[in-house]
């Protein structure tokens, strides 16, 4: 195989994994029957109010792509959530370290959280992965760090997409597991989840009242795309009609 080919053959690919299940949000203002409440919608914080998030995975990493209903560029402070409950332990709903002392109730145990940024206000995206041991919780790890567990990628922050890879090893997940979630998008300090993924309503009426989730959305880990590229791309183009 040419790189040509080869080029060819990842387009394909990743055409492939662009296939992504899609979680639908409300948006506007609660006052409009929005899931944003018109405390923060009337300062225009709409870098806030999640349309919509799209997740997928390859053969190593599960990915987010966090939709927003702003240009996340023009903003500098906006904080983007993900609580996850692989099942691998009972999970925890402390806030203090477990969710970045966000003011939020998940109601349930999550084992492990993503606390993101895309805050520099025109270009970068970074993030945290922390996991609950069943005891005590624990900084897996982050763009600052290693960042082979964790990445972030800015190039959709124009249309209001914040993505987010997880490594499947570091979550302990394998092909066929299913995972439940929630994401919900904050600001700064102990500031509550303005909107959550789970909730079609407001979720919090101001910055000092905790927000609460609805019920958590699930996904399901599938064979990776490049398992099928053997197959050639005809045998891929089948599969995904199958589907
Ligand atoms: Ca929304
Ligand atoms: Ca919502």
């Amino acid at each position: 195989m040419n790189k040509g080919t080869l080029s060819v053959a990842l387009v394909a690919l990743l055409a492939g994994a662009a296939s992504a299940d899609v979680y639908s949000d409300n948006t506007g203002n609660h006052l409009a029957g929005g899931d944003v409440h018109d405390f923060f919608y009337s300062q225009g914080f709409t870098h806030l109010d999640i349309t919509m998030v799209e997740v997928t995975n390859d053969a190593n990493f599960i990915y987010f792509d966090i939709h927003v209903d702003a240009d996340i560029d023009a903003t500098n402070w906006g904080k983007y959530i993900i609580g996850l409950d692989t099942g691998r332990n009972a999970g925890d709903n402390s806030t203090d370290p477990g969710s970045w002392n966000r003011n939020v109730d998940w109601g349930r145990g999550i084992t492990d959280f993503v606390g993101s940024w895309a805050d520099d206000g025109g270009s970068g995206a970074g993030g945290e992965l922390r996991s609950w041991d069943g005891a005590a919780w624990n900084l897996t790890d982050a763009t600052y760090a290693a960042g082979t567990d964790i990445n972030a990628d800015d190039s959709g922050h124009a249309s209001g997409i914040q993505r987010i890879g997880l490594s499947l090893a570091s979550l302990g997940l394998s092909v066929g597991d299913t995972i439940e979630f929630d994401v919900f998008a904050t600001g700064g300090g102990a500031d509550p989840g303005v909107d959550h993924l789970s909730r079609s309503d407001f979720a919090t009426d101001d910055w000092a009242n905790q927000s609460t989730a609805g019920d958590f959305l699930s996904y399901t880990i599938i064979p990776a795309p490049g398992s099928m590229a053997l197959l050639g791309l005809g045998g891929l183009a089948a599969a995904r009609r199958r589907r």
